[in-house]
């Protein structure tokens, strides 16, 4: 045991600390340990003000083509589906169409209508006010202070209304309502990348004063947030679901391995009316593959893929499940036996797979994925909110000093801004009548939002001067490398 005693000499005790650190070190061995030391010194330097929870999960729905993810995205988010085939264009953004109550860990369908994405950060601020540990002295005068003028604290459970659609509290960077169509499908102006459409050349620091100077005041939040909380349409504890609905074309495989992140949970869909090893007509090679593709060739290369994009941070996660559709192009009679059958076959598929502990093979769900009333369709809902619960990353705590950058970018992506030069951000920053963020505050607040899924910041020197504020930009950019469009 290395102590540093009082009447060490100063060598001796310099001596001493490189020893201790240096243990310290070899025991964070684990990616997972690692990860969440650098998360909590990342966190410290940026809460000053406290922290909140974030309660926020990414459901992926990957699969071969034509399985039926889009369908089955559009029964869990209460949309309509179309009649016909509907190829999906690159990646399909659902958001802030369904969340997850915290305490009762019921599925909440949201009225696109009434969504507004700026009160979902409002609700984040909101919840930051009552869900803290002991405030110091100032922050409780503060505190004190917003009372007077909203009535947010313990009221909070009173402004539950269970029959009214809830809303989520902590999302940070919502898109754009158009957001669940493809991103190819949005009008051209949200799209062009010409910098007379996008907001890639930056604003001098004086336009861009005058163009920020009426947005967020500590006052302007607190208003917003009384109205939040006025309207009792909201419920603070829901949390947020966001399907990403993955196309299944080769031609977009390059793109979606980009978006693969250990934060979320991942469906792998396939149609269980087929065998697992029959071949799929009309359908080239897989890429990179000779072998004839099957539905097998599928499953194992979205659930390699998965794995091999996902960083390893906690054992077992991400989760994969696997989720059969089709069901009603199989005779009643022989359901239970099909299911039997195929998944059966995805067992043995992955028995000697080394990322098995992944691999969600108990719940064998088979539905019929353009059916609302197949009662499995509850039963999926019921698995994918039990493996919500039980992600790591559900309900961790995000640093509050981050809220008012949020804000402003949110209104900026609500607006249809898509990339910000860094000089923007900063300037963003430096001029909140909030919270200034300090340069490495800033640094860590790209790179944390990064890892987020919330934006995209590559800190390298060919793209460390731009922010894309709208992810799904970036689908849209190297899907047209791919096809030339
Ligand atoms: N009968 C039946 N048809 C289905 C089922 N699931 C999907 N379909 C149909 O199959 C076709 C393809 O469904 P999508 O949901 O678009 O499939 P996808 O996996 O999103 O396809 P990509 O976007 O190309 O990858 C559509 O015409 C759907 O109506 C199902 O369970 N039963
Ligand atoms: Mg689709």
């Amino acid at each position: 045991m290395v102590t540093i005693e009082s009447y060490d000499n100063e060598e001796k005790k310099r001596n001493k600390k490189e020893v201790m650190d240096f243990l310290k070190t070899v025991m964070l061995q684990t990616p997972e340990e690692y990860n969440n030391m650098m998360k909590k010194t990342m966190l410290n330097r940026l809460t000053g003000k406290g922290t909140y929870k974030s309660f926020d999960m990414r459901c992926m729905v990957t699969g071969q083509f034509a399985a039926g993810k889009s369908s089955l995205v559009k029964l869990l988010v209460g949309d309509v589906i179309p009649e016909g085939r509907h190829p999906t264009d690159g990646i399909s953004l659902h958001e802030g169409r369904c969340g997850l109550d915290v305490q009762t860990r019921e599925w909440i369908l949201i009225n696109p209508e009434t969504y507004n994405a700026m009160d979902v950060v409002y609700n984040k601020v909101l919840m930051t006010s009552n869900e803290e540990m002991e405030p110091n002295p100032k922050e409780k005068l503060d505190q004190q202070q917003a009372s007077d003028t909203s009535p947010s604290g313990s009221k909070d459970d009173d402004m539950v209304n269970p029959g009214v659609l809830q809303q989520s509290q902590a999302m940070a960077l919502p898109l754009p309502l158009n957001t669940s169509d493809n991103l190819s499908k949005q009008p051209p102006a949200a799209l062009t990348l010409s910098p007379q459409a996008s907001s890639i050349v930056p604003l001098s620091r004086q336009q861009l004063k005058q163009k920020m100077k009426a947005k967020m005041t500590k006052d302007e939040i607190r208003r917003q947030m009384e109205k939040v909380l006025k309207s009792g349409k909201y419920k603070m504890k829901v949390g947020r679901l966001i399907f990403w609905d993955f196309g299944g074309q080769y031609v977009y495989y390059t793109t979606h391995q980009t978006f693969m992140t250990y934060r979320a949970l991942f469906l792998v869909v396939f149609d269980g009316s087929k065998g697992l090893h029959e071949q799929v007509p009309d359908v080239l090679c897989f890429p990179g593959q000779h072998m004839a593709p099957t539905p097998a060739v599928f499953l194992q290369h979205w659930v390699n893929c998965i794995l091999t994009y996902c960083k390893a941070v906690y054992a077992g996660i991400p989760k994969i499940l696997f989720v059969a559709t089709h069901k009603d192009k199989v005779p009643r009679e022989i359901i239970e036996t099909q299911r039997e059958s195929v998944f059966f076959g995805v067992e043995e598929l992955f028995k000697d797979h080394e990322g098995r502990h992944h691999l969600v093979l108990d719940k064998r769900i088979f539905v019929n994925a353009t059916d609302k009333f197949d009662p499995e369709i509850e039963v999926l809902k019921k698995t994918i909110t039990h493996l919500t619960f039980e992600h790591p990353c559900w309900g961790e705590r995000m640093p509050n000093a981050c809220v008012p950058l949020e804000l402003e970018i949110a209104e900026l992506v609500a607006e249809g801004k898509q990339i910000l030069s860094l000089t923007e951000v900063e300037e963003l920053n430096a001029i909140s009548k909030v919270s200034i963020l300090s340069f490495n505050q800033l640094r860590d607040f790209l790179h944390f939002h990064h890892s987020l899924g919330k934006i995209v910041y590559f800190d390298t020197p060919q793209l460390r001067d731009y922010v894309i504020i709208c992810p799904l930009l970036l689908v849209e950019v190297m899907r047209s490398f791919v096809t030339g469009i």
